[in-house]
């Protein structure tokens, strides 16, 4: 029965050009999908550099803005949106600190990363920009609603 609360949540999760280079596709999406989450949209694209800007517009004013557009068009980027019961706040617990090196160990930037402009995922910070991020990368009809089995083991 609270199967339909948890389907209210959807987060935007992105493996960033060097995740993908490394060959770390599988592993960050097998932890999303190990700790129950469901994959409701998925795709590989190389954003456009204003593409990147759109995405990362509330930094536009930061010293690294422009180095991070150019990182984050410089090859495919693995698109995605993952849904379950808390998965905005807990992807971002998933994810680690931004900062690989304050990332505790068993985080994906903990594991698997070092610096923080390599930092191989994004996922969103909160509702509203989860919604936003959503909306800039993906049509609605790209997003897929479907029971999955495990859910009543879940939920
Ligand atoms: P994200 O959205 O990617 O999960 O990262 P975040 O919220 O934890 O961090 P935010 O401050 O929004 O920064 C977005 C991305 O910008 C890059 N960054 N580079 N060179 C630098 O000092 C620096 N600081 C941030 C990171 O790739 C970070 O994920």
């Amino acid at each position: 029965p609270t199967v339909e609360a948890a389907e209210l949540e959807r987060t935007f999760i992105a493996i960033k050009p060097d995740g993908v280079q490394r060959g770390l596709i599988s592993e960050i999406i097998g932890r999303f999908e190990r700790k129950g989450y469901k994959l409701v949209a998925i795709k590989l694209i190389v954003p456009t550099k204003e593409f990147a800007a759109q995405h990362y517009d509330d930094l536009s004013s930061r010293p690294f803005f422009n180095g991070l557009c150019d990182f984050l068009s410089s090859g495919p980027v693995v698109a995605m949106v993952w849904e379950g019961q808390g998965v905005i706040k807990y992807g971002r617990k998933l994810i680690g600190a931004t900062s690989p090196q304050a990332s505790e160990p068993g985080t994906i930037r903990g594991d698997l990363c070092v610096q923080v402009s390599r930092n191989i995922i994004h996922g969103s910070d909160g509702p509203e920009t989860a919604v936003n991020e959503i909306g800039l990368w993906f049509k609605p009809e790209e997003l897929v609603s479907y029971t999955k089995n495990d859910e009543k083991w879940l939920y």
